[in-house]
């Protein structure tokens, strides 16, 4: 049996969930919780308030090219194959479950979040889903490190590339087929801190964020940390598929034709835990919180504008600030007059990168790091 019949024998989603509902996602998405773009959602940063520093499940945004498969544990396997592997085999879910297993508090982030801004703020469109900043979550996630499940097929060492691939539906976009949800991880990286999660903040993974096991790829692109893990494929020539070769690549005015290298790193950004647009009262103090991540490296600063970036005071962080999560923090403020007013935040990491104030342009919308002018209503 080669894999796409392994796979479609074995784990192929059932058809159960077409009988149940036609939402290509599971959860309940409120409109408190989440906005809904299409097959996606992202979550509402006020759902934010007043949560520890995890995204709790019910709140994770959720970025589906398709829909979300039902998929039975019991019948899954994950298939590991390809020429970079001296014992190709594969793996059930209780053998997953049984290899010794690690946590890591880790952001997930689509390269398009905050993509709206391109438009709003600097008026350039862009296709895609038109995320303010909500297509990012932090959670804890539990699994076995890939390195020890790749190390249970013998990786070689001419191995240069490593392709997981999702058991969603294939890909169809205008009428053509891209296959599977698959993306080639270069060597270096899949050895070093990328987890297969099977658990997300102490619970199971839930359907819609990869149940029975997903990649998480800490500090990249959300689209390396591929959902229902069907197969992995370990080579000694390097791999590619359209979500490498074409998509999640920079295009546009001063890129090479051919898009920049495939996009690892996420970005610096800031967002308020406030509804958007946000109404206030003049005239009492108020706590500004939010939050501020990068895949670079944990934030080291941060600044709170509320005067339209004349002045720029520090906020205070609370709680940790890791790398490749996040960074809670707070700024008071009592405004006196009624009115419109722009709320901007700007973080800095522990490499020096920082935001400005226009985002460069990339055809595709991604990597948005600009400040975002967040609108408030000053009411009487
Ligand atoms: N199999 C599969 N994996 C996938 C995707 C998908 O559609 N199918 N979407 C990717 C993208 S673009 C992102 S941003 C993250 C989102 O993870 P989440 O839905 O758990 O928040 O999953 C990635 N993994
Ligand atoms: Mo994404």
């Amino acid at each position: 049996m080669d894999l796409d019949d392994a796979i479609r024998e074995a784990s192929v989603p059932r058809p159960r969930r077409a009988a149940i509902t036609p939402s290509p996602i599971v959860k309940p998405l409120p409109p408190g919780l989440f906005v809904v773009h299409g097959t996606s959602a992202e979550t509402r940063w006020e759902a934010m308030q007043g949560q520890g520093y995890h995204t709790p499940n019910d709140r994770f945004f959720v970025r589906n090219h398709t829909a979300t498969p039902l998929i039975d544990a019991p019948t899954w396997r994950l298939w590991l194959h390809g020429s970079g592997l001296r014992t190709p085999r594969s793996l059930s879910y209780e053998e997953l479950l049984a290899l010794p297993c690690t946590t890591v508090d880790a952001a997930i982030e689509c390269a398009g979040n905050g993509r709206a801004f391109f438009e709003s703020q600097q008026g350039e469109r862009t296709p895609g889903i038109p995320w303010r900043l909500g297509g990012v979550g932090v959670a804890r996630w539990r699994g076995v490190p890939l390195s020890t499940v790749l190390g249970l097929a013998g990786v070689t060492t001419d191995a240069v590339d490593v392709m997981p691939r999702g058991l969603d539906a294939h890909y169809v976009e205008n009428g053509v087929d891209l296959g599977p949800v698959r993306r080639p991880l270069p060597i270096a990286k899949a050895l070093d801190d990328v987890l297969i999660a099977y658990e997300m903040n102490g619970r199971p993974l839930p359907p819609d964020h990869g149940f029975p096991a997903r990649l998480v790829v800490p500090g990249w692109s959300g689209i390396a940390s591929i959902k229902w893990l069907g197969g992995i494929e370990v080579s000694a020539a390097p791999l590619s598929s359209p979500w490498s070769t074409r998509l999640y690549r920079m295009h546009g005015p001063g890129y090479p034709a051919e898009g920049g290298d495939p996009l690892t790193g996420q970005v610096v950004k800031s967002a308020f835990e406030l509804p958007w647009e946000a109404t206030l009262q003049a005239g009492r103090q108020h706590v500004l919180r939010g939050r501020s991540w990068s895949g670079g490296g944990h934030i080291v600063k941060v600044e709170v504008s509320v005067d339209g970036g004349r002045t720029w005071p520090a906020a205070q962080t609370r709680g940790p600030r890791l790398a490749r999560a996040w960074a809670p923090w707070h700024v008071a403020w009592a405004p006196e007059r009624p009115g419109p007013y722009v709320l901007m935040a700007r973080a800095t990491d522990e490499t020096g990168a920082t935001q400005p104030i226009e985002a460069r342009y990339n055809r595709l919308g991604y990597h948005f790091d600009g400040v975002v002018r967040h609108p408030v209503t000053v009411v009487p």
